[in-house]
């Protein structure tokens, strides 16, 4: 299986408030050392640089002025004089408050996030903009006629709406590789999203498309980010209506219960007619997962792989989050060995 990826990931460190702290983000550069560490290990050889990002194939799924947005943010946030090293908002509109764009950079990043858990720090734009050219290089290859390719993305993207980063996510790879799949010819693609946690932005993009549809199996956005979507009942709307399907599980969710969600989600991404899929694949599911609380075991992801092999179609593999250390690699790299053996 052909890998996407770039170093340019290294220089992105952000910072996120968790548990009332500013710290270093769980969604760090080692991430994707050691999923790289576990591929070059077992064999997955043919890594490739991606192209140059395509503006308009991102204008198909992000609003223009908050890409001009995530580019400047963190030059602006300098010039504005503010001393902390990552740009992040201390206030968002909120119930009965207003959208509409205000001017300063500080007000702007409340008006362009949506969680105070990911920040913008000096070299981030360089590592958003290769985790997308990652993920468009490999929709490409696999709408070119290739059986399946996994783009190495970091920072992840799935929680990135059309004009909202967060969840330590800034451009929304799977949805530009889903765009790609679809401005390259394929009739009716599907995401079909296995991370812990909900796929806020990617459902969003999509919500009013019935070309592309979306699912998503996640933790209960009662108790669990991103808290504000992701139910059960968010089926899609106008033209992207049925388009969508949620599958909230609660915590503590073990593997029988997971696997009889997959067993769902593919049943009905079959009857949505989808020719190509693209798989946001986070394995914060782990049972043995920092920040998560689902409880899949290693030998899961391999069986996660061969069952998604046997949709047999077309699949391009976006790597979203999973915060664990060793097994990190593990699991990632599991999916694509079960799936291709
Ligand atoms: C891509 C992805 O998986 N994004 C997830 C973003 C979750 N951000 C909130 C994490 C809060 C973690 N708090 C854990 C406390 C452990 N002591
Ligand atoms: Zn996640």
């Amino acid at each position: 299986m052909r890998i996407y990826a770039t170093t340019a990931h290294h220089e992105h460190h952000s910072l996120e408030l968790d548990e009332g702290q500013l710290i270093q983000s769980w969604e760090s550069p080692t991430r994707a050392d050691i999923v790289d560490a576990e591929l070059a290990a077992r064999g997955f050889a043919d890594v490739r640089q991606p192209g140059d990002l395509d503006r308009a194939l991102i204008e198909h799924v992000h609003a223009s002025a908050y890409v001009d947005f995530l580019q400047t943010a963190h030059q602006r946030w300098v010039a504005d004089g503010n001393a902390g090293p990552c740009a992040m908002s201390n206030g968002w509109p909120a119930r009965r408050m207003r959208h509409i764009r205000p001017e300063g950079i500080v007000a702007q990043l409340g008006y362009y996030s949506f969680a105070a858990d990911c920040s913008i720090a000096a070299n981030t734009w360089g590592a958003v903009v290769d985790a997308a050219r990652s993920a468009d290089a490999a929709a490409q290859y696999v709408a070119g006629g290739a059986g399946s390719a996994f783009a190495r993305c970091r920072p992840p993207g799935h929680h990135a709406s059309r004009d909202q980063f967060g969840g330590y996510c800034y451009l929304n790879n799977a949805a530009i590789a889903a765009e790609r799949l679809r401005e390259s010819g394929a009739g009716r693609v599907a995401v079909l999203d296995v991370d812990y946690h909900h796929g806020n932005g990617t459902q969003d993009i999509f919500y009013h498309r019935g070309d592309v549809s979306f699912c998503s199996i996640h933790a209960d956005p009662k108790v669990e980010f991103p808290y504000f979507l992701g139910h059960a009942d968010e089926e899609g709307i106008a033209g992207g209506a049925g388009a969508n399907l949620n599958l909230p599980l609660p915590h503590g969710t073990q593997s029988d219960e997971w696997f009889a969600a997959l067993e769902t989600s593919l049943q009905w991404i079959e009857r949505r007619g989808a020719e190509a899929i693209v798989v946001s694949l986070g394995v914060d599911t782990f049972v043995d997962d920092p920040i998560s609380q689902f409880r899949l075991v290693s030998q899961d992801f391999t069986r996660l792989g061969q069952r998604l092999a046997s949709a047999d179609r077309p699949m391009v593999f976006v790597m979203e989050g999973g915060y664990g250390a060793e097994a990190l690699g593990t699991n990632m790299v599991n999916v694509l060995d079960g799936f291709l053996s």
